[in-house]
């Protein structure tokens, strides 16, 4: 590291000293944590970002949002070259420059990883980071500490997106990597002309059965409902409503959101009795994620889904929680489908399978072109144009939903019936030490405390079709509770008995 660098970064760190006492962590989904303490965490994820484009010679995205969190906090995360999460190998060194202290020490870390990774800092390749963030008041100063942070690279430019959802930046990092166009206006155009593509091809006659009824979708008052009403300007013949836009005066995420409706399985605020029948969706802060409901009960996946996907013939395998995991595990495939029970999700399509299906639109003789297997064809290039592949995403969800509703002719009351829920609850406990709890097996059991998990399967036992685990929130300072049974009471006590383990194991012994 040249001595220019070396000074850049030690007068722009003097300006970011870490929190004192708190010890912060790339967790789940980035840094989150109260705004207030966040400042030097945001701009050495600006440095961290700053390098990541300068090892892959590539457009990396960086975003502060804390997602469904409450609106006193914030986060921020890292999108790599191919749109989805910051390589994992390099979480380790987030952490490590997070938690250091001294500017002297930062820039001695900096140095040797940038010998390790083999980064020149010469400002010969110049490269660019996108940065976005939602609506969170706090955004606004976190965004400046993340330009400092990158313009203490020398070679580094910050491209200021605004304000935008999770989602859409993710895209505009795959986007300007694949060499296409890739402001907002790309993004919606991408969206609505995919999705008037498959509405076109939809079987004639499946518009009945209710499903041109209005779509109502909660907007979290986050940045979602905002971008909708744009969307939905672009699309005819499909009415949406959007309520708890953020402009009527609600609170991000309070009483609102994907994370309220499905985690407390009741419908958010301003939805009611007038809303009976009608299809409904609700997003969260951020918008990335996406849950139907039906008022007045939720319809998203639990354990009875792998039991449907199962005997439909598709494969199912497990990953820990979040969606780096799940995102990584379905890119091995020429179709990767995830969607977790939360509302997050997406799917993937492999290079080489999209190659051979425009392969089997192009080549067709004159006489197959219109026929089923053509449309199936050009139906699923479609969808991998209206799917975000970069990241799962509400806006793009709700089209799809609705894509496919109108092509199978289905209500959402009809959707709700290809299988029944298991009964379920989710709690969560506050506790002095989250990292107490240790996991294994896809989260599935608790290895320590020693004697906990021995104690949720001795609860679990006593209900029939019993199934429990806990793990540590990778978002929050709590251990969720999760809990299935064959009736609603016994998945309630089910909860509420391991909830009391939990606390008495660890947390402030409050229940
Ligand atoms: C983030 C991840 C999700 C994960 C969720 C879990 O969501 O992106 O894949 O399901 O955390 O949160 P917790 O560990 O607190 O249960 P988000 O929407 O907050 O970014």
């Amino acid at each position: 590291m040249n001595e220019d660098q070396r000074s850049l970064f030690l007068s722009s760190s003097s300006h970011f000293p870490p929190p004192q006492g708190v010890k912060l962590s790339y967790g789940t989904s980035g840094f989150r944590a109260d705004a207030s303490i966040l400042q030097s965490t945001v701009y050495r994820v600006g440095i961290l970002a700053a390098l990541r484009a300068l090892k892959t010679q590539s457009v990396i995205g960086l975003m502060i949002t804390a997602s469904h969190n409450k609106v006193s906090d914030n986060g921020v995360k890292v999108a790599d070259p191919s749109g989805g999460m910051l390589s994992q190998d390099w979480e380790p060194f987030a952490d490590t420059l997070a938690n250091a202290h001294d500017p002297q020490h930062l820039v001695e870390l900096i140095a040797e990883f940038v010998q390790k990774e083999n980064i020149t800092l010469d400002g010969t390749k110049p490269v660019e980071i996108l940065l976005a963030r939602d609506t969170r008041p706090s955004g606004e100063f976190l965004l400046e500490a993340a330009k400092q942070g990158i313009g203490s690279i020398i070679g580094a430019v910050a491209l200021d997106m605004g304000i935008l959802t999770t989602p859409q930046l993710h895209w505009m990092v795959r986007a300007r990597n694949g060499g296409m166009k890739a402001s907002e206006t790309d993004y919606f155009k991408q969206l609505s002309s995919s999705f008037r593509c498959l509405v076109d091809l939809s079987p004639s006659g499946t518009h009945a059965n209710n499903v041109d009824d209005k779509l109502v979708v909660d907007g979290a008052n986050g940045v979602g409902g905002e971008k909708l009403e744009i969307l939905k300007t672009m699309l005819n013949g499909l009415a949406i409503e959007v309520r708890n836009s953020g402009k009527e005066g609600g609170v991000l995420n309070e009483g609102v959101g994907a994370d309220y409706v499905q985690k407390e399985k009741v419908v958010p605020f301003s939805f009611g009795s007038q809303d009976v029948g009608l299809r409904c969706a609700s997003l969260d802060g951020d918008a990335d994620r996406l849950v139907y409901f039906i008022v007045p009960s939720t319809t998203y996946a639990n354990g009875a889904s792998t039991d449907y996907l199962k005997q439909l013939g598709l494969e199912v395998t497990f990953t820990p929680t979040g969606v780096k995991y799940l995102h990584e595990k379905a890119a091995e495939y020429d179709i990767g489908i995830y969607f977790e029970a939360n509302g997050h999700g997406t799917i993937l399509f492999s290079e080489q399978f999209l190659c051979w299906l425009k392969a089997r639109t192009t080549e067709l003789s004159d006489v197959a072109k219109g026929s089923e297997q053509h449309k199936a064809a050009l139906r699923l290039l479609a969808v991998s144009e209206l799917i975000n592949q970069a990241a799962g995403d509400a806006l793009s969800g709700v089209f799809f939903v609705e894509a496919i509703l109108k092509h199978m002719g289905w209500s959402i009351e009809r959707w709700n019936e290809i299988y029944e829920d298991l009964p379920s609850r989710q709690l969560k406990v506050k506790v002095v030490d989250r990292s107490a709890v240790v996991t294994a097996n896809a989260e599935t059991v608790a290895v320590t405390p020693p004697g906990i998990q021995e104690a949720i399967n001795a609860e679990t036992a006593k209900h029939p079709r019993g199934r429990c685990f806990i793990r540590p929130s990778g978002t929050e300072d709590v251990i969720r509770v999760y809990a299935e049974a064959s009736v609603q009471d016994a998945a309630d006590n089910l909860a509420q008995s391991v909830a009391k383990l939990v606390d008495q194991f660890l947390g402030f012994g409050s229940s």
